[in-house]
């Protein structure tokens, strides 16, 4: 209760004169919504500044990386050593995270004193006495023997080193040794101890622990106060994104978008950034807004420029006298217009100016008036609180206590400076939290913004009208976000557990997972030996005696030149068995200019057609025919027909194809060992509307090969990789001991697609190859073509996504119900995925697509792992089967060094960013005596099938055969 002398005279009237007094006074301290908002743009453009690549080294907001990827899943679990440095109180604690689905921590600590002259001597003192207080702790709790892994809250400016990578390489047998750096930029807070500065405090710390010998840890994580707050209240709540201190110092940490942190490699999911927005303003754009006591606390009362340190000794603040100064090299001009070590000093140094101006105490200051740090921050929280008259006691009492003899008037007039300067910093510490929250909002590109703000630190908690003004400044300044402050209740040390237990989880679930990745990684050895195995069969299916066992067929065409610029004639094509049916007019002019024009129409080939009745799919092809013919005005018109037939077809001549079996999800009965041609003329004729007098069918990398060959003669390869795969090539004819004559060449198809059909694959084959083999249409068919092609890739993902779910590696082990749906991954996913920078958006919104809408960002980062460890296993193979088709028409050649062309045509290979690219490296690898160029086919296969039924018909009209 305030003296009864002072109360007498206390009426509301007095009250507001002198709180007007002050306000005028002070008015540079009261700062508008406008002003707040203009800083908290001025923060944002520093924290783009220390973000930015170019502009990081001279930055003031250092935004400093933490490595920290990700927030508490409540898989954690484990028993933690932490330490916890850097605010009023050193802890050591033990931290027990259960993960037996309640989530529950247990914690003991310990409390240390961290004595003035350890803060500011050696730091070699320094981290022995830490390592001594590890000791006498673990004496206590009687685990001395045992070697827990310890997080550090090390709450100092400090760069750091990657975080899971050197885990990960050090996650052998379930132990870790040591892992990442982190180097000291600069004391703040009163510490100064001498040789730690520039220097990685892990080391210095494990130094320490050394030298004693008498127990040992892993030091797994250093990690500042902010994020061991953000850590410690995402536990119990997984929006907490943003960690906040307002303590001894201040600062805040936040997850950023990866692609945003230009300082690192990499734009995939988010890290944790350290902003140590302390030093907000130490570029001087704060000047306009900092007031002399703000420069008076800077410069210190004693010696100017140099930092203001007061020690924390032991339990609770007690300000020593100022004269212990020590220069720090960063200025924290934020900090010191905000934190707990310097709001007591600034109400002083304004209660002292305002009584040289006579307007306090008579003009009366006392000794201790003016001493510096005379004024605890502590006192603030007991005079500025929502009861005015208790706080006016307060302010007596704290005045008395500096031998002032305070007037009702001075007791409200201080309790006005306390407010002014306490709703200052906390208006300030919203505007930056403002710029933060906004940076958040627009990284998710969300309308509204749903956040938590894990919180700690001694002005925060125990200064009530702190945290209100902060809360109710932030939400009017931003409205639109719907922000949660939580308090943290046990300290950052659960948080730095946290990080070491998440850090411990994401090395075990990615060994885990690159263990299974593994498995689809082929080494250059294996490779080597798919080209031997290949080269193998294909030698098997030339020759007459093994033809029949091998896998690879190796189909004689009946094609025995590549075109030569002298057919012409109108041509009808129908283009079968890729992604979608073509029917097409084909003309083509001979001569020099020779050129082809082409008009097409797409058809699509329903499902039920595809798995129908041979009849019903060759009756609706030649519906389709008539339809082109009459959308082109040909009805009744007779032209030669060349039909690019995509599947494994045994031909006698070139008008004739046996089909062989279905591939790429056909399978329509009656066709399997019927000539085609046949069949489609049957068709024909059951609609009796037109005539076509057929010519040819070929296979479409035949009609890829002619299509590109008819531009390039030296392309002598076709390769499709599209929903199926297969290479042709121009073979010697003395090799081809199935087609009588040795004379010239003769185009091969492959079809590589059933390579492994024998077991030659099987030991490449994974779990999931296994699983996409059994549930296709065909299994034990097209061993090679499912690891390779369109049809499949999308199937292998969703595979190994489903194996990593139920594993618990990914989606936190929820599986969506769609991603159980077979064919849901399509593979155009992959290209769409490993496409441009803003791939996590893209891969956040197929997955949302799938169902798996909560899915995380490293979630995301590893569905496009998965999604490109698939890609480029199918782009390998494909590269080692093109090596050995390549070397063999080199060594056919006798040549040392071949170049040849190889014309490709297949969505995959077109429209995937990287599939094109590591099957050249691949095969570049592979078959290094060979320069090949890669010709991608515009216009489709329908051309060359048009083509070389051109060809035949010129032989025809020359009488050749
Ligand atoms: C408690 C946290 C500690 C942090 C401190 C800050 O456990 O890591 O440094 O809060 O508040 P202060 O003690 O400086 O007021
Ligand atoms: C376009 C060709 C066609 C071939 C297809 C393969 O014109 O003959 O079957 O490419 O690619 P997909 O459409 O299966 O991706
Ligand atoms: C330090 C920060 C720390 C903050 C709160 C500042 O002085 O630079 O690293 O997070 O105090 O303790
Ligand atoms: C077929 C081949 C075809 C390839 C590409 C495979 O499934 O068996 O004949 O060339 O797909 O379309």
């Amino acid at each position: 209760m305030l003296a009864s002398s002072l109360l007498a005279n206390y009426c509301t009237e007095l009250h507001d004169d002198q709180a007007h007094k002050v306000d005028k006074y002070l008015h540079r301290l009261q700062l508008s919504d406008e002003t707040l908002m203009d800083v908290s743009i001025r923060f944002r453009r520093e924290m783009d500044k220390g973000l930015c690549r170019d502009t990081n080294p001279t930055a003031a907001v250092k935004m400093l990386p933490t490595y920290v990827r990700s927030t508490p899943d409540g898989t954690e679990q484990g028993e933690f050593l932490a330490l916890d440095l850097g605010g009023s109180n050193f802890r050591v604690l033990l931290v027990k995270v259960m993960a037996d689905g309640e989530q529950k921590v247990e914690m003991e600590n310990q409390i240390y004193a961290i004595p003035e002259h350890l803060m500011r001597g050696s730091g070699s003192e320094l981290f022995d006495h830490i390592a001594d207080c590890l000791a006498n702790f673990l004496e206590k709790l009687g685990i001395k023997d045992k070697k827990l892994p310890l997080g550090f809250t090390f709450s100092f400016p400090c760069q750091q080193t990657k975080l899971d990578e050197s885990l990960l390489v050090l996650w052998s047998g379930g132990r870790i040794i040591q892992y990442s750096q982190s180097v000291l930029v600069s004391w703040t807070k009163g510490f100064k101890a001498s040789g730690v500065e520039g220097k990685d405090v892990v080391s210095l710390l494990k130094k320490s622990i050394k030298k004693r010998g008498d127990f040992d840890i892993d030091i797994l994580a250093v990690i500042n106060d902010t994020v061991g707050t953000m850590m410690t209240c995402g536990y119990d709540d997984h929006h907490c994104e943003i960690g906040l201190i307002v303590g001894t110092g201040t600062n805040a940490c936040y997850m950023e978008q990866m692609r945003n942190l230009e300082v690192l490699d990499g734009d995939e999911g988010r890290m944790c950034v350290n902003t140590e927005w302390g030093a907000f303003g130490d570029d001087g754009v704060l000047e306009d807004l900092r007031t002399d006591f703000d420069r008076e606390i800077d410069a210190g009362s004693l010696n100017p420029g140099k930092q203001l340190i007061f020690l924390a000794v032991g339990v609770g603040l007690s300000e020593p006298p100022l004269q212990n100064q020590h220069r720090g090299n960063t200025e924290l001009k934020f900090e010191k217009m905000i934190s707990g070590m310097y709001m007591g000093e600034l109400v002083r140094l304004i209660l002292v100016r305002m009584t040289k101006e006579r307007l306090l105490f008579q003009g009366k200051t006392t000794a201790e008036l003016l001493t510096t740090g005379s004024f605890n921050t502590s006192y603030i929280y007991a005079i500025d609180n929502d009861r005015d008259e208790e706080g006016l006691a307060s302010a007596e009492k704290v005045l008395r206590g500096l031998s002032l003899d305070p007037s009702v008037e001075d007791c409200i007039a201080t309790q006005r400076v306390c407010q002014i300067v306490s709703t200052r910093a906390a208006h300030l510490c919203a505007a930056t939290l403002v710029a933060v929250l906004r940076q958040i909002r627009d990284n998710k590109a969300a309308e509204k913004l749903r956040t938590t703000i894990g919180v700690d630190g001694s002005v925060y908690k125990n200064h009530q009208e702190f945290s209100r003004r902060l809360h109710k400044m932030v939400r009017r300044l931003v409205p639109d976000c719907d922000v949660r402050f939580l308090q943290s209740q046990c300290g950052s040390g659960k948080g730095a557990a946290m990080v070491t237990a998440v850090a411990y989880r994401l090395a075990a679930q990615q060994a885990e997972r690159q263990r299974i990745l593994d498995t689809l990684r082929l080494s250059r050895e294996q490779l080597l030996d798919v080209k031997k195995r290949m080269s193998e069969e294909m030698v098997r299916g030339l020759s007459k005696q093994t033809h029949e066992q091998t896998s690879v067929k190796m189909l004689p065409t009946y094609v025995r030149s590549t075109p030569d610029g002298t057919e012409h004639g109108d041509f009808l094509a129908l283009d079968l068995g890729g992604s979608s049916f073509r029917v097409l007019l084909v003309q083509v002019q001979s001569g020099k200019r020779h050129k082809v024009d082409m008009h097409h129409k797409i058809y699509s080939i329903p499902q039920e057609i595809m798995q129908g009745t041979g009849e019903e799919l060759f009756d609706h092809i030649v519906y389709c025919i008539a339809d082109f013919l009459e959308y082109m005005g040909m009805k009744g018109t007779s032209l030669p027909l060349g039909f690019t037939f995509s599947f494994p077809c045994h031909q006698s001549k070139l008008d004739q194809g046996i089909l062989l079996r279905w591939t790429k999800g056909f399978k329509a009965s009656g066709c399997v060992g019927q000539d085609v041609i046949t069949l489609l003329k049957a068709a024909v004729r059951r609609r009796q509307d037109f005539d076509l007098n057929f010519v040819a069918v070929v296979n479409d990398t035949v009609g890829t090969m002619m299509t590109c060959g008819y531009e390039d003669p030296k392309c002598e390869v076709g390769l499709i990789v599209g929903t199926g795969t297969n290479a042709c090539y121009m073979e010697e004819m003395q090799n081809i001991e199935l087609v009588e004559g040795d004379v010239g060449r003769m185009c091969v198809n492959m079809e590589w697609g059933a390579f492994g059909d024998n077991g030659e694959l099987d030991d490449f084959c994974t779990q999931f190859d296994h699983i996409v083999d059994n549930c296709s249409n065909n299994p034990g068919k097209q061993r090679y073509e499912k690891m390779v092609s369109g049809m499949y890739l999308g199937e292998i993902v969703r595979n190994v996504l489903m194996d990593f779910t139920a594993k618990g590696l990914l989606f936190r082990g929820k599986l969506s119900e769609r991603l159980k749906t077979r064919g849901i991954f399509e593979t155009k996913f992959l290209s769409q995925i490993e496409r441009d920078r803003l791939a996590m958006r893209q891969v956040r919104s197929i997955l949302q697509h799938l169902g798996l809408t909560s899915s995380t960002c490293d979630d995301s980062v590893l569905v496009k792992e998965v999604c490109s460890v698939v890609a480029r296993r199918a782009a390998q193979l494909c590269g080692a089967g093109l090596a050995a088709v390549v070397d063999k028409i080199r060594q056919n050649r006798n040549l040392n060094q071949l170049s040849i062309t190889v014309g490709v045509d297949g969505t995959l290979y077109k429209t995937h960013p990287h599939f094109s690219s590591i099957m050249q490296e691949t095969l570049q690898d592979l078959a290094p005596q060979c320069r090949v160029t890669f010709q991608k086919s515009e216009d489709g296969s329908g051309k060359g099938a048009a083509l070389i039924t051109a060809v035949a018909c010129r032989m025809k009209s020359e009488g050749q055969h």
